[in-house]
């Protein structure tokens, strides 16, 4: 792709291509529009939502990781928004006490902001120069799509995956909430069609995560693999696994004392979704943050999907992920 063309108002860069540039390539590449409404474009091998693309190759072309970066990786509805909790509260109890948290009257994703989008994106609103290390910020971007800086530099991520059939669901519902439609199961069938045909936000699914899990197989200081179904089963172990992985493990005092339940409990599905902020208020872009809490389990696929599409799926996963040793929980 092109050298980009204006200065980068995100991190002092020189050149940075100009939208109208980027529109024309745009215009080149093959699109696909899903029935939640969304026009996807098939970019070196992934589907990307349009209205993220400026920011996606901005933060390819522009973004320097700094060692102590650690960047939050997820496709979308993976549970971002509880691993965006709980690693700012992690990386924050002796700064706040649980009493006082940002997390109490702030969105997690207003607090650990998306590369592609409020860093890198059309209307960025957070400047990474002079940004106080260690910086937390996240991506849905698949790991082969990600700037080299990330592979090259010792900085940190931490990969969460959940079931195909939950996040396609979710996604869903996310969508009718952000077009301001109402859900409808009479499309689920062609949805469903695409998603296993790897046409999906981010998509394909299995590519995303086989490409993560293999990062994490071979550099295990370097990439972390979490799955929100184990991390529902096992929160305790995993939330240790995880301040450990970010180099701030909880002390045998810390333990002792209860910080690891307290953290739980400040990032807990119910606490979240039932707070003022989280209930009443909306992001930058007009959109409830009620919609980043649903549900919050495993398994509600079940309501929506049929028997033949979950032998699908099952079938899709032991020939996506063979030999990968990787496979999901359904309920
Ligand atoms: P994103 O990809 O758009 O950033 P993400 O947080 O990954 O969103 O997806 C939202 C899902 O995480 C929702 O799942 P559901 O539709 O099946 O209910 C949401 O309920 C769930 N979620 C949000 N916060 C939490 C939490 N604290 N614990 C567990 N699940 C959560």
């Amino acid at each position: 792709m092109e050298k980009l063309k204006e200065p980068c108002q995100t991190c002092g860069d020189e050149e940075r291509m100009s939208e109208e540039e980027m529109e024309k390539v745009l215009k080149t590449l093959p699109m696909e529009k899903i029935p939640e409404g969304f026009d996807l474009y098939f970019y070196e091998g992934h589907w990307y939502p349009s209205i993220f693309f400026y920011g996606i190759i901005s933060f390819q072309q522009h973004f320097k990781a700094q060692d102590a970066d650690l960047i939050l990786a997820t496709f979308p509805k993976s549970g971002t928004t509880w691993l965006k909790a709980l690693t700012f509260t992690i990386a924050n109890r002796n700064n706040y006490s649980f009493s006082e948290s940002p997390l109490l009257t702030r969105n997690p994703h207003d607090l650990i902001l998306f590369l592609e989008d409020e860093i890198y994106g059309k209307n960025p609103i957070l400047k990474l120069e002079g940004l106080p290390s260690p910086r937390v910020l996240a991506t849905h971007m698949p790991h082969s799509a990600l700037p080299t800086s990330i592979k090259d530099s010792d900085c940190r991520v931490v990969y969460l995956c959940r079931n195909p059939l939950d996040v396609f669901i979710s996604f869903r519902h996310f969508a009718v909430t952000v077009s301001n439609t109402h859900f409808d199961p009479s499309l689920i069938e062609e949805s469903f069609e695409m998603f296993c045909r790897g046409v999906s936000i981010y998509g394909p699914f299995w590519d995303h995560v086989l490409e993560y899990w293999k990062e994490s197989q071979e550099r295990p200081d370097k990439v972390l693999f979490l799955k929100y179904e184990d991390m529902k089963e096992d929160p305790i172990s995993h939330c240790k696994m995880l301040a450990k992985f970010m180099g701030l493990p909880f002390s045998v005092e810390e333990e002792s004392q209860g910080v690891i339940e307290e953290v739980l409990k400040l990032c807990n599905f119910g606490k979240l979704k039932d707070l003022e902020v989280n209930k009443n208020e909306k992001n930058r872009n007009g959109h409830p943050y009620c919609m980043f809490f649903r549900k919050g389990g495993v398994g509600d696929w079940a309501n929506y999907l049929t028997s033949s599409m979950l032998e699908r799926m099952n079938k899709l996963v032991e020939e996506k992920f063979v030999g990968s040793d990787l496979n999901f929980k359904f309920s």
